[in-house]
């Protein structure tokens, strides 16, 4: 289908949903053997160095939320689509789209101004699930962004490079762009990259600690599914606990919110909460037999 993101489908059903399949044949599951997958959403625009429209943001954020809510998924790879078929060069994403962008910003079809790249980076940030940057090219603007709020980077030995010309273009991402960068690399490097534009390679990102590992390019991809395998192998709750403590600190009362739910809902599988959900104490006040026990 043509889309400015290739969005490979993890769970038959949803594909079969979608007309992408015609068939789902059904093998004898039990719930032990569900199989949990790995969802990879790419960029699909290498012409334009996968520059992101309003459209393709669009897509993107559909995408990305179809694989939170598809609980067959327990990591997503977000990657890219390439080389050009122009100039034979490989990008992750070059952020916003220049030819979308007026006067009133970045415009949609419809001519509405929109910035929903940055619902995307919460999208990222905040869901349940390992998302791991894969770059086989520029990461640059926004897409320098994106790789960052991601919670692992992958990056092609030969062809990764990192670049912000955020302030080459009137720009300025002053949140997990910069400053949670800047937790990452340092100030003083963050401010670098922010103030002078230079292009890094995958070998200098790693140096400075915004890169987990240097990949050759043709075992990049390869090299991706199998960390999400390593992952998928742990926890699928420590994981999610894990990644929400992680962000705790950096994102305030928000963070706090975040992990406190998850809290919450560990808290509604508990014997206290069956009690609790039969209100009897309100009716006859005593204590909670479950609470007991925990003590
Ligand atoms: C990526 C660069 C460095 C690659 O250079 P190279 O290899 O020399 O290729 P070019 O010849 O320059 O480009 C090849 C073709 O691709 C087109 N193209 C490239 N980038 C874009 C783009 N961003 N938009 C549209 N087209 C693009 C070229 O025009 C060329 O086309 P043809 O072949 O037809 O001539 C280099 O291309 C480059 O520097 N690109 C621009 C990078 C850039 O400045 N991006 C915008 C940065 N700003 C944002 O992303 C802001 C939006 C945003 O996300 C944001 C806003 C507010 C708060 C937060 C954020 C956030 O950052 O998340």
């Amino acid at each position: 289908k043509e889309q400015e993101y290739a969005h490979i489908f993890a769970n038959p059903y949803r594909a079969a949903a979608r007309g992408y399949i015609d068939e789902v044949i059904r093998p004898d599951q039990t719930r032990e053997k569900l199989i949990r997958a790995v969802a990879r959403v790419a960029f699909n625009r290498p012409n334009v160095r996968n520059a992101f429209r309003p459209k393709t943001v669009a897509e993107l954020y559909e995408a990305l939320l179809d694989a939170r809510e598809d609980t067959s998924i327990g990591v997503v790879l977000l990657s890219a689509e390439g080389p050009s078929t122009k100039d034979g060069v490989y990008s992750f994403c070059s952020g916003g789209d220049q030819n979308a962008r007026g006067h009133q910003g970045y415009v949609d079809e419809a001519g509405m101004p929109r910035l929903n790249i940055l619902e995307v980076q919460r999208l990222i940030r905040f869901m349940s699930k390992a998302v791991i940057a894969v770059v086989p090219g520029w990461a640059v603007g926004g897409g320098h962004s994106l790789h960052v709020v991601c919670d692992l980077t992958l990056a092609s030995k030969e062809h990764a490079i990192f670049k912000q010309t955020d302030a080459d273009v009137t720009s300025f991402d002053g949140g997990y762009g910069s400053a949670y960068l800047a937790k990452m690399v340092g100030q003083k490097r963050a401010r670098e990259i922010f103030f002078l534009g230079r292009n890094y390679s995958a070998q200098e990102a790693y140096d400075m600690g915004m890169v987990n590992a240097v990949i050759p390019h043709n075992e990049l991809e390869d090299t991706a599914y199998q960390w999400a395998q390593e992952i998928l192998a742990k926890s699928p709750t420590s994981i999610k606990m894990l990644k929400f403590a992680f962000n705790l600190t950096d994102d305030g009362m928000v963070g706090q919110q975040v992990f406190a739910g998850e809290a919450t809902r560990l808290a509604y599988m508990t014997e206290e909460a069956k009690e609790g959900t039969l209100q009897k104490e309100l009716r006859s006040p005593q204590p909670m037999r479950a609470f007991l026990h925990l003590w």
